[in-house]
């Protein structure tokens, strides 16, 4: 989607909000866990508590039934000085419980030890079924206006602004699992818009598994841990995955998807998304048209390489999620446009030739373009993971007024689902009411009572009709903004547990992917299914598997075939022609900078560090300074103070996008020969390089991370054996090397650094 207008113009609204509450000048940002540091001392001045953090928001001070109290954001949060029990009673001491003398019994009357206790023992809510693990955001989206020819919702007009929360998930993992595995991810957006609350309940794939709802449990159970050993976590590479899907094979395409780099996200700033289904949208005059949604990044679409999400997923597991959080506090605003695939709402439901209602297939953006209607803003951080990240209930149900569903099965699934989870997720059928939850619009809906019930419903009549409350509520009609269902409507039929027959292609569409994919996005595919069908315990599987990829593309299978060590099977499908789709590759386009992270690996020449450090803070990326002790740099001659951020011994090469070496490095003080030779690189007997610095640099090199050097840092490139190359640029003045970063940047990764063989094919 080309940058219209409007993009540049909330872009500019953006860069000045930025500027205002963005503190660039403190040095240690991102990460700071609180609004000030604190003492070394136990602070004892009484005090009230302190503010948030200033990258943080909280929801919107609405009444459970959507009026907006004029409070602020803290309305919620604890108050007072003092420590105080649930009742508000004021503590002298929490630290022991009451007892008969010093040496107990404990007595049964403490009423503080009981309360402290018996909350605790309640504090875990049950998980997300599926979706467990995610981060969340709030921000803003602006409407452009280019929907309302289609579409009548008011969020979509030009330069309506309305207040969204996101959470971005794995599918598989528990709350705790790692955030960088191999797996789909969802991104689910709540639009808390003047006419209700809308949701949009989307993925970063835009195929499913499945195409009809009452296969959700059997794929879940395949993909979900192994029932007896509960292993393995969070991943796909196992027996019961693969089982299912290659005997299920319309689950290919989506697996195909999963395999490539979409899998293995570099950070949830860098995904696209997509509503999946297609949707029907009506417009003022009760027109109605099909569509598909999409989310497109600002920063483009950019993935891990297999190693890197590796690796983070020990070294740092909350990677995601703090790469967003840190991003937010930055400054660098996530950014991503929604745009519409529009379709004419024929009786047949197809476009092209493809099904609209078959959630497996896709319409290439080259035979539909993506129009974009509106511009998503992240700029605030959540200020409490359980209240918010966690509470957040959405339900692809939640729809406003033009916007409507179709009968694709898979939807309709759904349109159950998540209304029936929440209730016994947050524990009954308020969960509408939690403050993330909350609509802005005003609420009168007769539904009463149930666990915690926060409205305080005035009159005797919630039921219609009545005279006793005056005969409130009142029907809407279109005029007053009511949602009335489009008529669609439905053929004369049979009831039966069947698809349509277009439903039986699983193959085109994979086929379609694979002809799109650049070379080295290939090469990743190949690597991910030896990976994965390598981890297989069953030859079986490992053979069905094989079948299943013959049938996609015989390169493919053959080079899977060698890595597991059995032949490749021939088709069993097929094949038609298939015209490749360009926009399917994340390569081959450039995109800015913008919160891309830079190591600045702190080394003899200080001025030089505050030239490069500012320089990549003014250009909107977010530098993080490795030096060799956590003591950081005092004020030195032309040099700021420069707080270290990171220590070899707390750094890997996988948390920055590209490293820059600022002057002459030597060993950390704490660099030992034993301990570092662990790490694979033996410390020669009087080092000049810290060897943790070494490895961080070839690491980076194989990830095809540009990398360079400033002021005499390519010392540190010598000695990790890195020559000149693609990438690599070892002699930059200090005031050209962030202009040299973002034109590497911009293609995301130095490819060129690994040329794929010829024979992989590709675009
Ligand atoms: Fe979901 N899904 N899903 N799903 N889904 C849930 O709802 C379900 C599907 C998606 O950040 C659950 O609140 C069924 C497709 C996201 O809180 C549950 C089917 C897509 C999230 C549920 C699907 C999604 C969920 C679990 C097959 C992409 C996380 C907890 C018909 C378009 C939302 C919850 C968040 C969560 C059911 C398939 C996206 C159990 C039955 C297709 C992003 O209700």
């Amino acid at each position: 989607m080309e940058a219209s207008e409007p993009v540049k113009k909330i872009v500019d609204k953006v860069a000045d909000v930025v500027q205002n509450v963005v503190p660039t000048e403190r040095p240690e940002l991102p990460g700071a866990p609180g609004p000030q540091p604190p003492t070394v001392r136990e602070p004892t001045e009484v005090r009230d508590p302190l503010p948030p953090k200033p990258d943080q928001a909280a929801p919107s001070p609405v009444t459970a039934t959507g009026r907006d109290t004029g409070a602020g954001a803290r309305v919620r949060s604890q108050d007072g000085a003092f420590l105080t029990t649930a009742q508000g009673a004021r503590l002298p001491d929490s630290d022991h419980s009451l007892k008969a003398g010093p040496r107990g019994p404990v007595l049964l009357q403490d009423h503080h030890l009981r309360e402290k206790i018996t909350h605790f023992d309640h504090e875990r809510i049950p998980e997300r079924v599926v979706h467990a693990r995610g981060a969340a955001a709030h921000g803003v989206f602006r409407g452009y206006g280019t929907a309302q020819a289609v579409c009548k919702a008011a969020f979509l007009a030009e330069d309506v602004e309305t207040p969204v929360f996101v959470r971005f998930s794995t599918v598989l993992g528990s709350r705790g699992s790692a955030d960088t595995v191999r797996d789909t991810r969802g991104f689910a957006t709540k639009f808390y818009t003047s006419e209700g609350v809308f949701d949009l309940v989307g993925n970063n794939i835009p195929v499913f598994f499945i195409q009809d709802a009452i296969k959700f449990p059997d794929v879940i159970h395949a993909g979900k841990p192994h029932p007896d050993r509960e292993i393995p976590q969070a991943q796909s590479a196992h027996d019961t995955f693969w089982d299912f899907v290659t005997l299920h094979t319309e689950a290919t395409h989506h697996t195909l998807w999963n395999m490539s780099d979409r899998g293995i996200p570099r950070s949830f700033r860098t995904m696209e998304g997509f509503g999946v289904h297609t949707f029907r949208l009506v417009n003022a005059e009760g027109a109605s048209t099909l569509v598909k949604w999409h989310w497109k990044p600002k920063l483009g679409v950019h993935s891990m390489v297999w190693e890197e999400a590796q690796l983070v997923a020990g070294t740092d597991p909350d990677f995601h999620r703090r790469d967003l959080a840190d991003a937010i506090e930055a400054g660098a605003f996530p950014q991503w446009e929604l745009g519409i695939q529009t379709f004419p709402d024929t009786p047949e439901q197809t476009f092209e030739g493809i099904d609209l209602l078959d959630p497996t297939k896709i319409v290439p953006e080259e035979l539909a373009p993506v129009r974009p209607v509106g511009l998503l803003t992240l700029n605030a951080n959540p200020t409490n993971f359980f209240a918010e990240t966690e509470q957040v209930a959405f339900h692809p149900g939640h729809l406003v007024p033009g916007i409507d569903i179709t009968d694709d099965p898979l939807l309709s699934g759904r349109l159950f689902s998540y209304l029936d989870t929440q209730i016994t997720r947050l524990g009954g059928p308020n969960f509408a009411q939690i403050p993330v939850n909350r609509t802005h619009a005003p609420v009168n809906d007769m539904l009463r009572d149930g666990f915690h019930q926060h409205a305080v419903h005035s009159g005797v009549a919630p039921y219609k009709p009545n005279s006793l409350d005056g005969g409130c509520p009142f029907f809407a009609g279109a005029a007053e903004h009511a949602y009335i269902e489009y008529p669609t409507p439905v053929a004369a039929a049979t009831k039966v547990r069947e698809a349509p027959a277009s439903f039986a292609d699983h193959f085109s569409q994979p086929r379609l992917f694979w002809a799109s994919m650049s070379p080295v996005e290939r090469e990743h595919i190949i690597a991910a299914y030896t990976f994965e069908l390598g981890k297989c315990h069953e030859r079986a599987i490992k053979e069905r598997g094989l079948q299943v990829l013959a049938n996609i593309d015989g390169y493919l299978c053959a080079q899977v075939a060698a890595g597991l060590g059995l032949p490749a099977p021939e088709p069993t499908e097929p094949f038609g022609e298939v015209r490749p789709s360009p926009a399917l590759s994340q390569l081959g386009r450039t995109w800015p900078a913008d919160g891309r992270v830079v190591g600045l690996v702190a080394g003899t020449d200080h001025g030089a560090l505050t030239t490069v450090r500012r320089a990549v803070l003014d250009a909107g990326l977010v530098p993080l300074v490795i030096a060799a002790t956590g003591a950081g740099l005092p004020a030195d001659g032309d040099g700021e103070p420069v707080a270290a951020q990171r220590t070899y011994a707390t750094a890997r090469s996988v948390e920055y996008d590209a490293l820059v070496l600022v002057g002459a490095t030597g060993p950390a003080p704490d660099a030992q020969a034993a301990r570092d030779a662990r790490a694979g690189n033996p410390m020669p007997a009087a080092p000049t390089v810290d060897p943790r610095l070494v490895l961080m640099l070839t690491e980076a090199y194989r990830h095809a991370k540009p990398l360079l050097a400033v002021a005499g840092g390519q010392d540190a490139l010598r000695a990790a054996g890195i020559a000149d190359g693609p990438g690599v640029l070892a002699d930059v003045r200090p005031d050209e090397a962030v202009e040299r970063l973002i034109q590497l940047l911009a293609a995301h990764r130095v490819w060129d650094r690994f040329p794929p063989p010829a024979a992989a094919g590709g675009r």
